[in-house]
């Protein structure tokens, strides 16, 4: 059996009315995008169902936008008691649920996730089903692959939602692979205008992201370890953006911390090379044992990861630091 008839399989034998396919926190055009389409798909098939996108912990600017020009619907406050099966799209941990998670885990209903995280142990002891292919590039082609195995076409709009996603889950293509380029090839057939889609879709960045920015390279400590530069920084807000923004002003890895409301978020990105030769895996090597450190949860890619927790900014640097010198100590040198 494929993905699709064994995710069938669960929703037919569980006689489920009620499908909910729930998104992570602050939830992004690849995982709206994934929900919409794959809330589709299921509809042809089951049309009795009742299929609902749900994001009990919000969504992101760029999400917000897509509601207004796509027919999506996503329910901020799903009743995630009832469901007969709940769906995790996107999201690696149930624990990038915050509160919802202690529902979810109490909730009997059979679960099956569809992502392409690196996989977190002891979510997927939870699910009946796991559609996982850490290769994929976008959460959204792991969704056009069950309308394959399905034998159907996406529809304009879940064509457009498939494509935008993927767009912004790769960095508009530079994270493709070929796979994700024959799909993104077939998606544009249905007649969408990737120019002015993906013009439609940016967002301004505002001021506070700039200064966050800016803040954290004038904060940063920069490390040499075996001839890779490690920039280690921290800001109180839009750690992502800001470690991304080390790295393309030339550190190899960046780490940048933030502390909110007695949480500590942590958000780790890095160069092509050094994931390669220096053999680092920022989501399974830095970023998992650092949750634990942390008595939270890490997780990600290979060149873009996350940590939550509890903890100070200094010495949560300095662990991540030390966790990096372990890895890299018998590492190459960058050439
Ligand atoms: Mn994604």
């Amino acid at each position: 059996m494929n993905d699709f008839q064994n995710l069938t399989k669960i929703l037919e034998d569980n006689k489920a009315a009620f499908v909910l396919l729930l998104c992570h926190r602050s939830a992004d055009a690849d995982a709206i995008c994934s929900a919409f389409a794959l809330q589709g798909l299921l509809k042809r098939f089951m049309p009795n169902v009742i299929i609902e996108v749900g994001c009990p912990q919000g969504i992101n600017k760029l999400s917000k936008l897509l509601l207004e020009y796509l027919p999506i619907t996503v329910n901020l406050n799903p009743n995630i008691e009832s469901a007969d099966v709940i769906v995790l799209l996107d999201t690696n941990t149930i624990e990038q649920l915050d509160q919802v998670a202690t529902v979810i885990k109490e909730s009997a209903a059979p679960k099956v996730i569809i992502d392409h995280h690196s996989q977190n142990p002891e979510t997927t002891k939870i699910c009946n089903l796991c559609i996982v292919d850490e290769k994929a590039a976008a959460n959204c082609e792991i969704v056009y692959k069950l309308f394959m195995q399905a034998k159907t076409d996406p529809d304009p709009n879940e064509a457009k939602a498939l494509f935008i996603g993927i767009a912004f889950d790769t960095r508009h293509f530079a994270l493709a692979n070929s796979s994700t380029l024959q799909i993104v090839a077939k998606l544009v057939t249905q007649g969408i205008d990737v120019q002015e889609t993906l013009a439609q879709f940016a967002l301004p960045i505002d001021s506070s992201e700039r200064l966050a920015k800016l803040k954290a390279c004038k904060r940063a400590k920069i490390v040499r370890i075996n001839g890779w530069i490690i920039a280690l920084s921290h800001v109180s807000a839009y750690q992502a953006s800001a470690a991304k923004a080390l790295v393309d002003l030339g550190a190899h890895m960046s780490a940048v911390a933030g502390q909110k409301n007695g949480k500590i978020a942590i958000s780790l990105r890095c160069t092509r090379q050094f994931t390669e030769q220096a053999g680092v895996n920022l989501g399974k090597d830095i970023a998992a044992p650092l949750g634990e450190y942390l008595q939270g949860t890490g997780g990600g890619h290979a060149m873009a990861a996350g940590v939550s927790g509890t903890g100070e900014i200094e010495p949560t640097l300095k662990q991540c630091l030390l966790l990096l010198k372990r890895v890299l100590c018998t590492s190459r040198h960058p050439t």
